[in-house]
């Protein structure tokens, strides 16, 4: 049996980096770690091949040479998912779907899916592949329940061509004991989370470092220290494997701010090699955190949080939202003092939209307020339902967020907080690829850019060679992706309402 998995394509957005792409020479951020786990579940016999529409196109041969196209995709690919599937219903092609984007909207998907395999596909997909075999496959398979993520098959990373990729990724658990109401995470995959042994993560970096991979890894955790007491077991373990192989990796992750006190669990992370964190930290509004039910971060002072983080050697990466119900007119001013004061450079600012099914979604419909289907992208200066804030009101001071923190100005601002508070356990060794890009970055920022970005960025430049050598290749990586952001930002002001 011939199976073509299919990763549709991601709109620019903030997460996608694709503005960054071109200095460090890569195609795509981030590899599809679902549709690759899914692949070693799938029987040994079956010939399979992976386009990931990120990387490369998708040509007709491919769709005909397939028995059956199997998609997984996230809410913000649907317009790339819904061309793919169009292309394999003119061919004739069987298809098969799973992932958050199906998982979350079913019913979209019901006529234009062959097969849709729901929830996790540990205990989804099983039932499809027998009944497959005896030529009986249904149109929809569910999983009941959470799988133990000891059955969890390794990546198949032979499928990618991995250089292609900035970042690769590894998922120690799924799950989060929070349950803030806009977030879906505790729907999808509940609240007790579920780990990975230390063996079988080691397993999974072993096989990353064997072909090749030096860099960034990324673990794609839902919460990183969900359970604590479980992920201080694991650390001691990766700690002794990166060690031996001289700090081959660096690491990122998802956690929450309750992080910032425990300072076992951050020695831990940062002696195993982690320098960087996202942090959902919402907002400043002590109404808006009760609202949406966010209890963990009331309990601390944020900006001493992310301050004794940074000089702990982590880099904070945070998420922001506005329009709550509690949040008003001022609101837009204090997230940016909120912002700049902390020194969080990759800020995530999105306006507030309800997923299917999610607790906001429910209230909202009960309240009447529930507009259209989410586009997924929490950034794009949409919204899904009837604020309090008068709409416009809000968009606008949406957009001057994001504007204001991505000018040149203050971006630099935020820049230099930063290296001001980072104290960094160890120096970045600047790959190759790395060096490549800072070469890049010289032309088209330092010569070829226009005149305040040019200005900031040599500001940067010398500012950090003198003040900041230990963190260098941070400042030059930060002063990149500020071309991101900027681009970004400059579209979703563009936007019409
Ligand atoms: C890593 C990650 C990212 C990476 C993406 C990397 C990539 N190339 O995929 C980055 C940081 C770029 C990202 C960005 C965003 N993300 Co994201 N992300 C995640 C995260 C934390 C892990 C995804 C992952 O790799 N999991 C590991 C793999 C093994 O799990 P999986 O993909 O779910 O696959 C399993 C099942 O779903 C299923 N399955 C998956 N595919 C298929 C296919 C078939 C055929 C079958 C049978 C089964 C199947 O089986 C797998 C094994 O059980 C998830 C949360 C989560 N726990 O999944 C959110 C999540 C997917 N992201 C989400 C969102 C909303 C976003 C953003 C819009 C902003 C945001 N809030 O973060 C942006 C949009 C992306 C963009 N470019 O604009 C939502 C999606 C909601 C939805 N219903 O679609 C999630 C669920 C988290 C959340 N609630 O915020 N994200
Ligand atoms: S802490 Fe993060 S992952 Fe957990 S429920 Fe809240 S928003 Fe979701």
């Amino acid at each position: 049996m011939n199976v073509l998995l299919v990763h549709p394509e991601y709109p620019a957005t903030f997460w996608s980096f694709k503005h960054v792409l071109p200095f460090v020479a890569k195609k795509a951020a981030y590899p599809p770690l679902g549709l690759l786990t899914v692949a070693g579940m799938l029987p040994r016999e079956w010939v399979l091949r992976l386009v990931d529409l990120n990387v490369d196109k998708l040509k007709d041969q491919d769709i005909e040479w397939a028995d059956m196209v199997m998609v997984s995709a996230m809410m913000v690919q649907k317009p790339s998912v819904l061309r793919v599937l169009e292309r394999c219903r003119q061919k004739g092609v069987r298809t098969a779907a799973g992932g958050p984007l199906f998982t979350s909207a079913e019913d979209d998907f019901k006529d234009l899916v062959d097969h849709l395999i729901l929830g996790e596909a540990e205990i989804s997909l099983p039932p499809f592949l027998a009944d497959l075999a005896e030529n009986r496959a249904e149109p929809v398979y569910r999983a009941a329940q959470f799988p133990d993520l000891t059955q969890t098959p390794v990546p198949r990373w032979d499928l990618i061509p991995i250089r292609k990729y900035a970042t690769l990724m590894i998922q120690s658990s799924r799950g989060c004991p929070f349950n803030c109401e806009f977030c879906d995470i505790t729907n999808l995959f509940g609240r007790v989370p579920r780990l990975k042994t230390a063996e079988r993560l080691i397993g999974e970096l072993d096989v990353m470092y064997s072909m090749g991979w030096r860099g960034n890894i990324f673990f794609v955790d839902d919460n990183f220290i969900g359970n604590k007491g479980q992920i201080k077991k694991i650390l001691p373990e990766l700690i002794a494997w990166m060690k031996a192989r001289n700090y081959p990796f660096t690491f990122l992750t998802e956690a929450s701010i309750n992080l910032s006190d425990d300072e076992e669990l951050i020695e831990l992370m940062v002696e195993a090699g982690f320098d960087t964190v996202f942090i959902g930290l919402e907002t400043p509004n002590e109404q808006s955190l009760r609202e949406c039910e966010k209890s963990q971060n009331l309990k601390f002072d944020m900006l001493a949080a992310i301050e004794h983080l940074q000089a702990a050697g982590i880099q904070v990466l945070g998420g922001y939202i506005v329009g709550f119900d509690n949040d008003d007119e001022t609101i837009f001013s204090r997230q940016i003092k909120f912002i700049q004061e902390s020194g969080v450079v990759t800020a995530m600012v999105g306006l507030l939209n309800a997923l299917p099914n999610t607790k906001l979604w429910q209230r909202l419909k009960e309240e009447n307020r529930l507009l259209l289907g989410s586009s997924g992208d929490n950034t794009d200066g949409t919204i899904n339902f009837i604020p309090k804030m008068d709409k416009d009101t809000l968009i606008q001071g949406y957009r001057k967020v994001v504007r204001t923190i991505y000018s040149p100005r203050q971006f630099y601002r935020r820049v230099s907080r930063f290296l001001e508070k980072y104290q960094p356990r160890r120096r970045r060794r600047m790959t190759f690829a790395e060096f490549k890009a800072f070469l890049r970055s010289l032309l088209y920022l330092g010569v070829l850019g226009n005149g305040v970005t040019q200005w900031y960025y040599w500001k940067m430049l010398v500012k950090s060679a003198i003040f900041h050598r230990k963190a260098f290749s941070e400042a030059v990586t930060l002063m990149i992706y500020g071309y991101h952001f900027r681009k970004v930002a400059k579209k979703v002001s563009a936007q019409r309402s």
